[in-house]
């Protein structure tokens, strides 16, 4: 693909920005009354406002001028089709065939992959239903009330991240952990409190090859064994596995008639819609996974078929654009006004970093622009009682997405509207900020008159949904997921691989064994790398060190 800098969208742009950049956002709210009902758009239930964004209409036109010039849409639509675009892992990328109503026809490779994605989901539903009802029984005959899920990266970020937005739907007289860290710690705090014979683990994981999560599921089955006298056919009855790999799964002594599938065009951080997210249907029930399921169809849908000026989705990464590479802005605060979304944005760093962390085009080539924003974050209101400061008077331009919700899920709607009255003065504060006559006009001495002014100016996008549903929750998650696209798509990144995760998984490799082996192993790292093993051996081990000299 051509020159991005040099392409004539991309010039207009820049050049646009030169003429934008003194403009604030007190003078286009002035001079158009409706810009806050006119930059808006609806998608799958969410309503997003934009209007507080430093654009014209002639922005949003040169940003989806440079949307088809970069080939955005046969892009989506490729992916849409079961093409390989995850170019350097030759693999289709297929998330949305999980979401796939039944009878749709997705082709991969000459195969139909929907019938498949629903036969999973069937099975699951089935296992699901019976350890709800109590049918499944460990192997003392009890039911289970504890569920486990053991997995990292993609095959827990987003379990957890589902399991704590959906808690209010989810069956509170089971409980439910996540372990994902090789730290023993996680192990050990999980499992504590729990009986090994009403306790279920599900390991997850794509390859099955892991080091986290093989050793958490080996450190799990001998916690279960040690409490269930050591019969080996206790296994059966409390893992069940989620993998692509069978043959590992059987290796590890899981029957693979209690695996669940997936498949290679699933990648790891867009898998959470998959059956990695058996935890999350053991939760909600079968039903109200399937309603996540069709929340993020609708938003799949809307990416596909709206036109660009009200698609949520390429709106979004647009904007995301705008701000990274012409503004320069580093990061995008996500801040969710429900508590029930504290885990988003830590979901959301991996969707995003992970998937547009990438520093070479798809045809080799050093990028020539800044890729994927940091993404982070916390819920609202506690954030604004911390780092809000620097997005309001720091020097760093921080745009941030605010999400909220109409309506509570609890009774006590009057509390609820608190929270939501913080949500829209944010955003208020943040584009007009307080002006050094406004801070006047409150009495305050000339001296203190610079400290409290706020400039304004800081962009924000609003969205609102009517409440958090699962329904909401797949709209929400595929929304990010098609902004990201859209966003790899313009930089012409391979959003769907992850070799650096690839290389940290192999990098611990090689000083395991040297800080294991009782023998002094032979160092030939750096002078650093060699003093921090010795200094752990030596702590370890102090006696035979001592001999040793
Ligand atoms: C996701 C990444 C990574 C992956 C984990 C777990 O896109 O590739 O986070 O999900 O490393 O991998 P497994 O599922 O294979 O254990």
């Amino acid at each position: 693909m051509s020159s991005l800098r040099s392409s004539p969208e991309w010039q207009a742009l820049a050049r646009h920005w030169r003429t934008l950049r003194g403009t604030t956002l007190k003078q286009l709210f002035d001079a158009d009354a409706q810009r806050g009902t006119r930059l808006t758009a609806e998608g799958a239930g969410l309503y997003l406002d934009y209007s507080k964004n430093l654009v014209t209409g002639e922005t949003l036109r040169l940003l989806q001028k440079l949307a088809t010039a970069r080939g955005v849409f046969a892009r989506r639509d490729a992916m849409f089709h079961g093409d390989k675009i995850n170019e350097t892992e030759r693999r289709a990328v297929l998330h949305v065939a999980l979401r796939a109503p039944r009878g749709e026809r997705i082709v991969v490779d000459g195969k139909d992959v929907v019938p498949e994605v629903h036969a999973v989901l069937d099975r699951m539903a089935a296992f699901s239903d019976k350890v709800r009802l109590g049918e499944w029984r460990g192997h003392s005959g009890k039911a289970i009330r504890n569920v486990v899920s053991i997995g990292i990266g993609g095959s827990d970020l987003g379990p957890v991240m589902a399991y704590e937005a959906l808690k209010h739907y989810s069956r509170r007289d089971m409980t439910f952990r996540f372990i994902s860290n090789v730290d023993p710690v996680d192990f050990v705090e999980a499992t504590r409190d729990l009986a090994a014979e009403e306790t279920l683990f599900i390991v997850c994981s794509k390859t099955f090859t892991t080091l986290e999560t093989l050793t958490n599921a080996h450190a799990a089955r001998g916690w279960c064994l040690q409490q269930l006298g050591g019969n080996e056919t206790a296994v059966a009855k409390h893992f069940v596995a989620v993998s692509t790999n069978a043959a590992e799964v059987e290796k590890f002594g899981i029957d693979t008639a209690n695996m669940f599938g997936f498949w290679d065009w699933v990648g790891g951080r867009y898998s959470m819609d998959s059956a990695i997210g058996l935890s999350t249907m053991l939760a909600i029930g079968s039903e109200a996974f399937r309603d996540m399921l069709a929340g993020f169809h609708a938003m799949d849908e809307h990416f596909k078929t709206t036109p660009a000026e009200r698609n949520l989705p390429l709106l979004m990464g647009l904007l995301s654009i705008w701000y990274n590479d012409f503004f320069g802005a580093q990061t995008v605060a996500v801040l969710p006004y429900a508590q029930y979304l504290k885990r988003f944005p830590a979901y959301l760093q991996q969707l995003t970093m992970e998937s547009n962390g990438k520093h070479v085009t798809l045809d080799g080539r050093h990028v020539e622009v800044a890729t994927g924003p940091i993404y982070w974050g916390e819920p609202g209101t506690n954030g604004q009682h911390s780092f809000y400061q620097l997005i309001h008077q720091g020097t760093r331009l921080i745009p941030c997405d605010f999400i909220g919700f109409d309506h509570s899920l609890t009774s006590m709607d009057g509390q609820h509207g608190l929270l939501m009255a913080n949500l829209i003065a944010q955003t208020e504060a943040l584009a007009f900020g307080k002006t050094p006559a406004q801070v006047r006009a409150e009495g305050t001495p000339e001296w203190l008159v610079p400290h409290r002014v706020c400039e304004g100016n800081r962009p924000t996008n609003t969205l609102m949904g009517e409440r958090l549903t699962p329904h909401t929750l797949g709209a929400l998650v595929a929304l990010y997921e098609h902004s990201v696209f859209t966003q790899g798509a313009i930089w012409n990144i391979d959003s769907f691989d992850q070799w650096g995760v690839e290389l940290g998984k192999q990098l611990a490799q090689k000083v395991i064994p040297q800080l294991q082996d009782s023998q002094e192993p032979k160092l030939e790292h750096d002078s650093s790398t060699n003093a921090l093993i010795r200094r752990y051996r030596r702590a370890r081990n102090p006696t035979a060190q001592r001999t040793l000299g």
